[in-house]
């Protein structure tokens, strides 16, 4: 049986590697097989590409560039890790996907979506998630956290976008989940990763049909 595609999506510092690791522990620990992976990146020619985007080097070739580069990193990641292990029947967890590009190249760059959903349908192709979870947090909050860990390292060419930058990415995101409920579900993430992991739970159990181990033993009594 074909594996389950969950990628999860949000601003800066919403949670995302905190949650796929999460979700992670407690599929595993429901003897399912794995993989979480990340955007851009996640396949050897995707991380190469990763670099060069996140240091700001493909800055100045402009928004479409940058969303080809996106999309070319996509290409690779899909087809060298996703699309394998969804064949072997593996749970694939990304940290960002495909949304990430409407969002910040559509929304935020301005690029054309008709662009935007032509690079999608090249990437993307058949693997698309069965669920997204878009992790939503003010970004006054997810900016505070990202800078926390960060330290005194420079912030990378997109966290330096501009307050209200965040602000239309959250509302792009919010938009997104609004058009596509059968995909996509919005998760309070303001509150503490504990918290915020069991939401996320409560909506992949109703999805795949998972019962809770407590929930087994009840049904099982009755
Ligand atoms: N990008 C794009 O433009 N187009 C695309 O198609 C794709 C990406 C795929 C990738 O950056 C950048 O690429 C991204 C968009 C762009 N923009 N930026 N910057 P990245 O991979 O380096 O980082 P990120 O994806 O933006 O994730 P993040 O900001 O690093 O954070 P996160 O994964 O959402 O959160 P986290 O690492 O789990 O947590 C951040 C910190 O907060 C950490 O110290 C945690 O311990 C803490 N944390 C987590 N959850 C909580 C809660 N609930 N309460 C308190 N503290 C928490």
């Amino acid at each position: 049986m074909r594996g389950r595609f969950i990628t999860f999506e949000g601003g800066e510092g919403a949670g995302k590697s905190t949650q796929v690791r999460l979700l992670a522990q407690r599929l595993r620990a429901r003897g399912l097989e794995v993989v979480t992976t990340r955007e851009p990146g996640g396949s050897p020619g995707a991380e190469a590409i990763r670099h060069i985007l996140l240091s700001g080097a493909a800055k100045p070739l402009g928004p479409y560039a940058e969303a080809i580069l996106f999309a070319a990193a996509r290409d690779d990641h899909v087809r060298s890790v996703i699309e394998p292990a969804l064949a072997q029947g593996q749970w694939v967890l990304c940290d960002r996907f495909a949304d990430s590009t409407r969002v910040y190249q559509g929304v935020l760059g301005d690029v054309d979506p008709r662009v935007i959903n032509a690079l999608e349908r090249i990437a993307v192709g058949p693997a698309r998630p069965d669920l997204t979870v878009i992790l939503d947090v003010p970004p006054e909050i997810g900016l505070a956290r990202a800078a926390l860990r960060r330290g005194r390292e420079a912030p990378d060419r997109f966290e330096a976008e501009t307050l209200e930058a965040h602000a239309r990415l959250r509302a792009a995101y919010r938009a997104i989940a609004e058009r596509e409920p059968e995909r996509c579900v919005l998760v309070d993430a303001a509150g503490d990763p504990e918290h915020v992991a069991e939401a996320v739970w409560a909506h992949v159990a109703e999805r795949f049909a998972l019962t809770t181990p407590g929930r087994q033993r009840a049904v099982a009594a009755l």
